[in-house]
């Protein structure tokens, strides 16, 4: 059927399945950073883009329905830089998507995992998106053939060759950056842990070895070929208010003792507004602050 209960009915004649990989790819592109568009530029250049941010590919029926979810505060031209490059990005990968972009409300310090388990729970309100891409405002990847889809087993990390890290893994249980679960997956490991206040650990909370890989509970992390996965990170400064967790190591120690009760179980927030941005679903919340 067309649409596969994820969208609308269906009003025309059933469109063919799009075809794999999409001929739209183009490989490898390059991200230039110099002059960033405005919102009202960019809705031009992305007219098939509805409210919200969504889009599914007109001549034929997508194979992939994914909801990308961004933590964010406060970085307004990375935002810009982010549509401008990821719109055109995953058009060209014949996705149906929807973007929603999750801003902590006020000056507490930012919890960056807490907001990914909002953006996740809040966009399965909307549609049973079959992938849920974990992604910072940040990152620009740089070859299209990096599809933006889920493993049906695994986790999956994206951003594996960064120009900040010299287009290398940091180090291998590395899980940062561009990251993606079905919704599955996401349950099983109860979500991302609401406990890191500030910079850094939450994402080795979910992947790290040892005692820590508890989280994925049996489950390995795929990854695209080092050729493929490659991002350009955008330079910034570290924010005001996420300044690094100084908790974050201790925090990691006991994770195989926390992780069942501290993820999407335990998950409390109040939703301040939602809006249908032209470009993107635009959620603000209060996510409280470090106890
Ligand atoms: N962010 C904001 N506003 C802020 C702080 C953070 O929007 O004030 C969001 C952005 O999406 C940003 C993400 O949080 O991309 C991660 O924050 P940073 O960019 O400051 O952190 P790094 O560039 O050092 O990123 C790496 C990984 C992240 C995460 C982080 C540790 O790429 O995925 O694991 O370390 O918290």
């Amino acid at each position: 059927p067309r649409n596969s209960g994820t969208g609308p009915p269906a009003t025309g004649p059933p469109l063919r399945d799009c075809q794999i990989p999409s001929p739209l790819l183009v490989g490898p592109v390059s991200v230039h950073l110099s002059s960033p568009l405005s919102l009202e530029e960019i809705r031009q250049r992305n007219p098939l883009v509805l409210p919200g941010g969504r889009y599914r590919p007109p001549d034929c029926e997508a194979r992939h329905h994914t909801a990308i979810v961004v933590p964010y505060r406060n970085r307004q031209s990375h935002l810009r830089a982010l549509l401008y490059h990821l719109h055109p990005f995953l058009q060209r990968q014949q996705i149906h998507y929807s973007i929603y972009i999750v801003q902590q409300w006020g000056n507490s310090t930012f919890n960056r995992a807490k907001l990914l388990n909002v953006g996740v729970r809040e966009a399965l309100r909307d549609e049973d998106w079959s992938c849920i891409f974990l992604h910072d405002v940040d990152l620009l990847p740089e070859n299209d053939h990096n599809t933006y889809t889920c493993h049906k087993q695994f986790p999956t990390h994206l951003s594996v060759a960064m120009d900040k890290f010299r287009y290398r893994l940091p180090y291998s249980q590395y899980f940062g950056g561009v990251s993606a679960v079905t919704p599955d997956q996401y349950m099983k490991m109860n979500g991302f842990p609401n406990q890191y206040w500030g910079w850094g650990g939450e994402d080795d909370d979910i992947a790290a070895s040892g005692h820590n890989g508890v989280r994925l509970s049996g489950m390995k992390i795929v990854r695209p070929p080092v050729a493929i996965g490659h991002y350009k990170m955008i330079k910034h400064k570290g924010d005001r208010g996420n300044e690094q967790n100084p908790r974050r190591f201790d925090l990691l120690k006991r994770t195989r003792l926390n992780w069942r009760s501290d993820g999407l179980n335990s998950l409390t927030y109040e939703l301040l507004s939602k809006e249908l941005e032209p470009l993107y679903t635009n959620l603000t919340v209060n996510i409280g602050e470090d106890p």
